[in-house]
């Protein structure tokens, strides 16, 4: 090759620069290789992140994406199960995963979000702070916690929470119906005992047990879901044997991926629950723990927790089908009441504080005509996109809030506020009325409704009821009868079918009166905010027709649901036979039949002056301001 000679360079010349050039951009890239390489190799490679994203940031790892999530059938029970199926392996490929559709939480919703948008290699490592966190708390909690005087605690009560005779209905009738529901409970809980002891769930076909992912390796959910509904409905033996599991193998060191809020709302749930109304140590001293894992899931620039926590290493992730890696309304808040019940028993002011941030920041936030949409994002503490509902994805953020501000012994200002003016927002921009009369919930999308009201969405004829005692003056009497219209309208999604069960979701246009219209919808999974809305009514109102309508649901359950091994959801409820789903979800243990128990019992079983449900049923305590943590100044 001949080389050009250059003005005023010599050739050995020339091709001495051009070398040195050589050596030396070599040897740069070599430094900024190492340099990288380090980083990377070190042990803990979240320190990347703390080099490049701000103090508390850690960053967005999506899972699972939108495409994925839309080949699947809705109704198929391995679908709403996916959760976070095979989650270490696809995270270890870099892949977007299978989404998460945590049937089990009113968060269901297939249909919307976009894909997120970034793919992190999450962090394998225990994050330090997160650790810190968890150590402080831990100490804290071993310093404390034997403080809490539950003797004393009994005492803040105003009437014994079984009742004067643990509810037991006068007439006969309402006792004999009473006793169908307790039967169906030991026939649910017996068939999990055979056939999926220690598993989450029952398959009741399959004669097996069903596992998941949304607990994060955690085991039992079914066990934990159960221990109050065993209690409250007086099978000892059986709430004896679930005790002694939780005591002897319940193991909280689990090192997988956990919806935050399925883990909260059944786990932390039932272990308070069992705590508050047993007294049985072992609930205390579990709960705690859990609670103290769930702490890293805070530690976002806002302070908003994302969706995904790694109950071992405490780093959390952004579910993949929710908008650009945002979190759930419905998920982050819905915390409040379990939270401050962790703070009540550890005495430790964290957990109140955790949740006390996230009402300040939705608080304060603007709003869209007042509305509170679904999808907020955990960094920039902003919207993310104009969905709102009352159903998946929304729903019981508005129920925490009513909730709380009851469980304050309604000293709970700032949470009183928000629920009414949410409210007003709601009738204003979504309450409906249908052709036929009914009235229903829509959905909102950026200012333009969508005629349907889910399965979820029949909570809020219980809510409304609930929150119409205290509503602004002159409204109580409107809101219960809202409350009312609406349990209606739940009703008749139900009778409408022929099972006369009601489906997953129900519409109000194309001619649809509380029908579903895509094949899609017409699933039913057990689940209970229908009958959870009869039980409130029922007590608010003691109109008989709620105990009739209670009483339909029993005698459709029996006569679909049931099948030799347990209980199991229907793929269609307009269909004349019936196809089941082979799942007995832990939310039928905690939440329906609880529920139907509750409506055929007297109301001085869980006095509403006493306990609120949280969103899986389990009763929490109303905190007496002058009983409050020391425990010391009991109401007499
Ligand atoms: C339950 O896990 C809870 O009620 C949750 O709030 C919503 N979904 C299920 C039951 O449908």
């Amino acid at each position: 090759m001949v080389l050009r000679k250059l003005p005023g360079v010599s050739a050995s010349g020339m091709g001495l620069r051009l070398s040195q050039k050589f050596v030396f951009l070599l040897f740069l890239s070599g430094l900024v290789t190492l340099c990288f390489g380090a980083l990377f190799f070190l042990p803990d490679s979240v320190r990347l992140k703390r080099i490049f994203l701000s103090k508390n940031e850690s960053p967005a790892v999506t899972v699972g994406s939108e495409n994925e999530l839309s080949k699947k059938v809705p109704g198929d029970p391995e679908h709403q199960r996916a959760g976070l199926k095979g989650a270490e392996a696809n995270l270890k490929l870099k892949v977007s995963r299978k989404p998460s559709v945590t049937h089990g939480a009113r968060t269901v919703e297939r249909s919307v979000g976009s894909r997120a948008q970034d793919e992190w290699s999450p962090a394998r490592a225990h994050e330090p702070a997160a650790r810190d966190e968890r150590v402080t708390a831990a100490a804290h909690n071993q310093e404390h916690s034997s403080s809490f005087n539950y003797e004393a605690f009994k005492k803040c009560l105003l009437k014994p929470p079984m009742g004067k005779d643990q509810g037991t209905p006068s007439d006969s009738g309402t006792l004999q119906r009473r006793e169908k529901v307790k039967e169906m409970m030991k026939f649910a809980w017996d068939n999990y005992k055979l056939y999926a002891w220690g598993k989450n769930e029952l398959r009741p076909l399959t004669r097996n047990g069903h596992i998941g992912n949304m607990f994060g390796g955690l085991r039992g959910a079914s066990i934990v879901d159960s221990l109050d509904t065993l209690y409250i409905m007086g099978l000892m033996e059986e709430y004896e044997e679930a005790k002694e599991w939780v005591q002897s193998n319940l193991d909280l060191n689990s090192n997988g991926e956990a919806s935050l809020f399925e883990v909260n709302i059944r786990y932390v749930g039932g272990l308070l629950s069992a705590f508050y109304l047993t007294g049985a140590e072992i609930f205390k001293q579990k709960v705690l723990e859990l609670g103290e894992k769930l702490l890293p899931a805070f530690n976002t620039p806002t302070g908003i927790p994302r969706g995904v926590i790694n109950l071992g290493s405490g780093t959390s992730w952004s579910w993949g089908w929710a908008s650009a890696g945002s979190s759930i309304l419905a998920e982050f808040g819905t915390l409040h009441l379990e939270f401050v019940h962790l703070s009540e028993l550890s005495g430790n002011p964290v957990f109140t504080e955790k949740v006390m941030n996230i009402r300040k920041l939705l608080d304060k936030i603007e709003k869209p005509h007042g509305l509170y949409p679904n999808f907020l994002s955990p960094v920039s503490g902003n919207w993310v996109q104009h969905h709102v509902s009352i159903g998946g994805l929304g729903d019981s953020f508005y129920e925490y809030l009513i909730k709380s501000f009851l469980m304050s012994d309604k000293t709970d200002e700032e949470a009183k506020k928000m629920y009414y003016s949410a409210m007003e927002a709601i009738e204003m921009n979504l309450v409906q009325k249908s052709p036929g009369g009914l009235t229903y919930v829509a959905e909102w999308r950026g200012g333009i409704l969508d005629h349907k009201m889910g399965h979820l969405a029949c909570f809020c004829g219980g809510m409304i009821g609930i929150g119409a005692e205290d509503a602004p003056a002159g409204q109580k009497q409107h809101y219960l009868d809202l409350a009312g219209q609406i349990t209606h309208t739940c009703h008749e999604s139900y009778s409408r079918s022929a099972t006369k069960l009601g489906p997953e979701a129900f519409r109000f246009d194309g001619g649809a009166e509380a029908t579903a219209t895509r094949l899609s919808d017409r699933y039913y999974i057990l689940r209970p905010e229908v009958v959870e809305s009869y039980m409130y009514m029922w007590r608010l109102t003691h109109d008989p027709k709620y105990r009739e309508w209670g009483w339909e649901a029993v005698e459709a359950l029996e006569k679909h649901c049931r099948v030799d091994a347990g209980f199991s959801g229907i793929r269609d409820v307009y269909a004349s036979s019936d196809s089941h789903d082979n799942m007995q979800q832990s939310f039928f243990l905690s939440e329906t039949l609880k529920y139907l128990y509750l409506l055929f019992s007297d109301d001085d079983l869980l006095p509403l002056e006493d306990w609120v449900f949280n969103t899986e049923a389990h009763p929490l305590p109303i905190i007496r301001k002058a009983c409050s943590t020391d425990g010391q100044t009991p109401l007499e």
